[in-house]
């Protein structure tokens, strides 16, 4: 009896309204992204550019031409396809994860706009060639605006269909191309982030009923399509969560059960739905305790016990820590927990853990025995182009770190697929809308009001990671 290590795919992210650009192109229709404002950012929180209200999104719509939208241009994707796919075959990436745009390949509620596939063909026709495996994200944030205009967001059954309805085009168009892929990004952002992870708009404070329909609906279109993926695909199916590690702050028991309600209700109930196939107990007494009652037909149960996923993405960028006081506070991704000691923080104050990804691995793993995608994981830092060169020995750091504790929870035997950096190449930040904060290991030469040269420039952590693969 013998534990056979599994060699893991390493390969880089991006998502479409951070990277592509091109934002009308081919009757590209306007998304949740693109109506986002570039804001300076006076506080470490991103809620300012993360909330949006109705008055905000109608004020934006109005004002298209004459203030800064940071995802309309993002890294022009599109634009430098050719240059960019020949920078990551050179880098040797195993596995690229892309979304794809809904608003891109959708018309209107009838129908299609088949014009918007042309670029995506491209994508995976050189991928295949170029034996990198695929990681489809069919859903990253962006939603086509008038879903949210008309409907309301995800809270409304009726995006059910048109999700699933968008995603059979998909399916039939490249399903013999997709390796791996998720229905939805995040699906905890929803939670967080309800503009960007459901398209709610917040209006006073959130109506957490809103949220948990719509967390609802997105769980059952997520099994619609896993069922629908089988008719066109070999794909293995995944859910995709924020991983946010949470430790207690110290070993008073106080801390401690604090930290595993915190963590069942922020993280475990959303893959428990997916890849259990159930709500867990302590969500139903959540749901009563808040008065929260659901819009559900029993068709949605069978389809969430019968179509779960066969794997579980996780982003994962920072610990968290939980404590029963109101301590010094530290802000990550998506959430603001209490600020760790024994960490240091990038200058957006997110807290660097490599150990913390080993750990959140092991829990993943413990709990449901399913391999795992790392489909984000990366350093946004502001990187400065001095003589054609990008010095970022601190991004070389952070991801040999990450590397080092990733094979080791492999060798201790959990079951990783694959590890994708975040940002492969700048892309435009999701929680802040800024292009300064840079993850990528190619600089895009673009600053947070879209204007610049968008060369390409190969960052130190390019050659690094090239030679980490080369030699793997
Ligand atoms: C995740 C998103 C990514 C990316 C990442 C980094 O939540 O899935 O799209 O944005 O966070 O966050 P940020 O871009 O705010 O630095």
């Amino acid at each position: 009896m013998k534990y056979i290590k599994k060699r893991i795919l390493y390969g880089g992210a991006t998502a479409p309204s951070q990277y592509e650009g091109a934002y009308n192109l081919n009757g590209k229709v306007l998304d949740t992204q693109d109506l986002r404002k570039y804001l300076k950012r006076e506080e470490k929180s991103t809620t300012i550019t993360r909330l949006i209200s109705k008055d905000t999104l109608l004020d934006n719509l109005s004002n298209l031409n004459n203030d800064e939208f940071p995802f309309r241009e993002a890294s022009r994707g599109i634009e430098y396809f050719n240059e960019d796919m020949e920078l990551l075959k050179e880098l040797g990436i195993e596995i690229y994860r892309f979304g794809i745009s809904w608003a891109r390949i959708y018309k209107d509620e009838n129908s299609i706009n088949y014009d918007g596939l042309w670029y995506y063909k491209k994508l995976f026709k050189f991928l295949r060639e170029n034996n990198i495996k695929s990681f489809v994200s069919i859903s990253h944030y962006a939603i086509p605006i008038d879903l949210v205009l008309k409907y309301g967001g995800w809270k409304n059954r009726k995006l059910i269909d048109l999700y699933v309805k968008y995603a059979e085009v998909i399916f039939k168009e490249f399903g013999e191309y997709i390796d791996y892929f998720i229905p939805i990004n995040e699906i905890n952002t929803g939670y967080y982030s309800p503009y960007n992870g459901l398209g709610l708009l917040k209006e006073g404070n959130y109506n957490l009923n809103e949220i948990f329909q719509g967390l609802h609906n997105q769980f059952v279109a997520s099994a619609k399509i896993i069922k629908l993926s089988k008719e066109y695909s070999k794909a293995l199916a995944g859910c995709m969560i924020a991983d946010f590690c949470y430790y207690p702050y110290s070993c008073n028991p106080l801390d401690n059960i604090k930290t595993t309600r915190e963590e069942q209700k922020n993280q475990w109930f959303y893959t428990d739905v997916l890849v259990r196939g159930y709500y867990p107990n302590y969500m139903l007494v959540y749901f009563e305790k808040n008065n929260i009652s659901l819009e559900v037909k029993n068709e949605d149960f069978d389809l969430l016990r019968e179509y779960t996923a066969d794997f579980v993405a996780i982003s994962y960028y920072q610990s968290c820590v939980i404590s029963h006081k109101e301590l010094e506070k530290s802000v990550g991704n998506l959430v603001v927990s209490t600020k760790n000691p024994y960490l240091i923080a990038s200058e957006w104050g997110w807290e660097i853990d490599p150990l913390g990804l080993r750990t959140a691995l092991h829990k993943i793993y413990d709990r449901y025995n399913k391999p795992i995608i790392i489909s984000e994981n990366g350093l946004g830092a502001r990187d400065k182009l001095e003589n054609n060169r990008i010095r970022d020995d601190y991004r070389i750091e952070y991801l040999k770190n990450h590397f080092k504790e990733l094979e080791k929870a492999s060798d201790e035997g959990v079951d990783i697929i694959a590890y994708l950096m975040w940002g492969i190449i700048d892309i435009v930040s999701a929680g802040s809308c800024e292009m300064e904060k840079r993850y990528g290991v190619i600089y895009v030469d673009r600053d947070n009001h879209s204007s610049g040269t968008y060369k390409r420039y190969k960052k130190d952590s390019f050659y690094w990671y090239k030679k980490y693969l080369e030699e793997r």
